[in-house]
Order: structure tokens, then C-alpha cells, then sequence
């Protein structure tokens, strides 16, 4: 029996598209770290279930049980009606099925995939699990998987956004976690180069040639940091603007990204699609770095217009250029504040903490439920 301040022993569950470290699993690989070793070190048990070659970085003891298998394709190289794919050998299967076997030994399983099979598997398990959607909408047959868990499960989904949540017809089933990360691992930099900033994966859904134009209309320096899937999309950007100054810094370890991205002046934001949170907002303002957004999903949730950055009107790179203008108005240290007062690991720790704690005294595979039933 779990009791309000008892240790919770938690299964945490990766995505299923890469294995942890490489950059490929996008925001949720920073997610699931930071909240693993949050979480442990409050006490808890964590252990993580990743594909094989997962690593995190060597500071954290969370034990990882690799599981060998084929990767799942992203979820965003799909269209909305595709039916879902399970390849043979599904890394996804194999991951799941372990958690099967050993599900009696947590109190709490935690989903971070985002992916059909975890939320459909969800009535045969008896042990309640908490499922982390990382992404807004994306196909109909997740959108149906989280329909039914809503139904059946009530308060065991939640989003990092309310743009996010607002993507499905149950947005008012999802708990809002906004994320977190750990804040003494950035630097605050109070003097910066002249130089934008732009983090991310190199894809189209993010953006990265309106980051790219302002740099070729303003001259000034843009330094691009992110894995890069995809070099013909890169090689295309740069045909597509020859005289921009902008530099491919590659996908650095959090260490030196946040050394070189504090430098920046600001960083640019440009989603073309709703970015279910937008972790790198946080890791400027955490080294003072205002943020400049479009508008759309997470990060207009987390940029203070005028106070830690500017919000823009979505695609309007005229609009970028007069936040890059007026960008000296905003004070450095107020975004550090802001990031250590909503985005620490302390604060997410407590609203992700509460939302399982809930979770255990509410649903039927609750274990409280079962020993007081
Ligand atoms: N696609 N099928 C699938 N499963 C995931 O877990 C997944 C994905 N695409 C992208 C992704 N996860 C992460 O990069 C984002 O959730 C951040």
C-alpha cells in the first residue's frame, strides 16, 4: 500500500523511435531523464524500459533494461488515417511485454511513447499507468487509443501544454504538466555575442527556414543546434538562402549546448506546427537568453510577451525581425527567474508527483484501491 508520503516504485516506459541519447527521440528523451532522476532522487524506485544502445548521461544511476528490436517509425512521418504499424520484432511489443511480466513489482507504470499499442494495452494491465502524451494530434488511430483511455481511465492522461491537449476532442481529460529541467546544469549568461540562436531537430515541422530568412534579411549570425535526420533537408536551407550567415552547430550534449547557446543574443522559435511544450524555450530563458516565438502551442505558454521574450504572429518573419529589433528591452536575469520559478525540476517533480499520487488513489487498478477495496 502506497501512503501519501511513501516512496512509489515506478516503471518508466520510452518512446520507441530511438534509443536515449541520440537526439532522435526528441523533446521526451530530456523529459524522461530529467523527470527519472528528479524522481529518484526524491526517494522513489525508477527504473527505465529504452531500446537497446540507450544511454543517459554518466551521472545518472536510474538502472536502464535495454530492449532489443526494430524501432518505430515516427509517428510524425504519418498521415492522420495510416493504420498503425507494428513492424516484426517491435522494439514497442518486446518493451511492453516486459513491462507485462514484471508490472506486480511497481505500483505506477509510466508511458512515454507515443504510439497506439501502450494506450490499448492499458485495460489488460493490472497495474495503473500513467501516460505522458508528448505530442498534439497526429492520427486517427492514437486520437481513438486516447479516447478510450479517457473514458476508461479518467486522470491517468496528460500533456505539457493546454495548446497540446487542445489538439484532441478530450482536451479536458488531459492533466497540464508543463515540463521541467534541471536548472543547475545552465550557466546564466548576462553578456551575450551578437548572434540568434535557433535549437532543434532539423525538420520541417519546425521551422528552421523563417529562423534562417531573418538571418538573411538582418545579416545577423545564426547558430543552428540540433540532430539532424535528414541532411538533404539541411543541404536545401542553405541553396534556398546561399548569403545567410548561419552555422550548423550539431547536436551537443546539454554541457556544451547550454555554454554556447547562453552566448546567444536570443533564441528564435518558429514552429509550423504546435509544439506540444518546446523544452529548448526553457533551456535559454535558463541561461538568460529571451526567447522570440511564434504564437502557436507550448512555447506562447511559456514566453512572458515583453517580460522573457516576444510572441509573434505565426509565419511572419517580418514580425521576427522587429522582436530581434527591440530585443535589448528584455531583462536577462527576469528570464532566468522565470525559468527557475515554473520549470525547475522541483516544480515539475511536485505537479508530476501529485498527478501520480492521485492516480493511485483513483483508478481501479489503484493498489490502495485494491488493499482497501
Ligand atoms: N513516434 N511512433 C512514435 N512514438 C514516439 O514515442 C514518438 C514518435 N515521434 C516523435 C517522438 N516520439 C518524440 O520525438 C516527441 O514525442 C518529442
Amino acid at each position: 500500500m502506497t501512503s501519501a508520503s511513501s516512496p512509489l516504485r515506478l516503471l518508466l516506459l520510452s518512446t520507441p523511435v530511438a534509443p536515449l541519447g541520440t537526439g532522435l527521440g526528441g523533446g521526451v528523451e530530456l523529459t524522461l531523464y530529467n523527470l527519472a532522476t528528479e524522481l529518484a532522487n526524491r526517494g522513489h524506485l525508477v527504473r527505465i524500459v529504452a531500446p537497446e544502445g540507450s544511454q543517459l548521461p554518466d551521472a545518472s544511476e536510474v538502472p536502464i533494461v535495454a530492449i532489443a528490436g526494430k524501432l518505430q517509425t515516427s509517428a510524425q512521418n504519418q498521415h492522420y488515417t495510416d493504420p498503425v504499424v507494428m513492424p516484426p520484432a517491435s522494439v514497442l511489443g518486446y518493451m511492453w511485454d516486459y513491462a507485462r511480466q514484471v508490472q506486480h513489482d511497481y505500483d505506477l507504470l509510466v508511458n512515454f511513447a507515443y504510439d497506439w499499442l501502450p494506450l490499448y494495452l492499458t485495460p489488460f494491465f493490472q497495474r495503473p499507468i500513467a501516460h505522458l502524451i508528448s505530442m498534439g494530434a497526429l492520427t486517427a488511430a492514437m486520437d481513438a487509443a486516447i479516447q478510450q483511455v479517457a473514458a476508461a481511465f479518467p486522470g491517468t492522461l496528460a500533456a505539457h501544454s493546454h495548446a497540446q491537449a487542445q489538439t484532441f476532442a478530450c482536451a479536458d481529460q488531459f492533466r497540464v504538466l508543463g515540463n521541467g529541467l534541471d536548472l543547475s546544469r545552465y550557466g546564466f549568461c548576462a553578456e551575450p555575442d551578437h548572434r540568434l540562436g535557433w535549437v532543434g531537430r532539423l525538420a520541417p515541422e519546425k521551422g528552421l527556414e523563417d529562423a534562417i530568412a531573418v538571418s538573411a534579411q538582418t545579416g545577423i549570425p545564426l547558430s543552428v543546434w540540433g540532430a539532424m535526420p535528414d541532411p538533404d533537408y539541411w543541404q536545401q536551407l542553405q541553396q534556398r538562402y546561399p548569403t545567410a550567415p548561419i552555422d550548423y552547430r550539431g547536436f551537443l550534449a546539454t554541457e556544451q549546448l547550454q555554454q554556447e547557446l547562453g552566448r546567444c543574443r536570443a533564441l528564435l522559435m518558429t514552429p509550423k506546427w504546435v509544439e506540444a511544450f518546446g523544452n529548448v524555450a526553457v533551456e535559454a530563458l535558463a541561461c538568460g537568453v529571451p526567447v522570440i516565438a511564434y504564437r502557436r502551442g507550448g512555447p506562447a505558454e511559456i514566453v512572458v510577451d515583453g517580460e522573457t521574450g516576444w510572441l509573434v504572429e505565426p509565419d511572419q518573419v517580418t514580425g521576427l525581425i522587429q522582436a530581434v529589433r527591440q530585443i535589448e528591452q528584455i531583462d536577462r536575469a527576469a528570464c532566468r527567474r522565470r525559468a527557475e520559478a515554473y520549470y525547475s525540476m522541483p516544480k515539475m517533480g511536485d505537479r508530476t508527483e501529485q498527478w501520480f499520487r492521485e492516480m493511485l488513489r483513483e483508478t481501479p487498478h489503484g493498489t490502495i484501491a485494491q488493499t482497501s477495496g
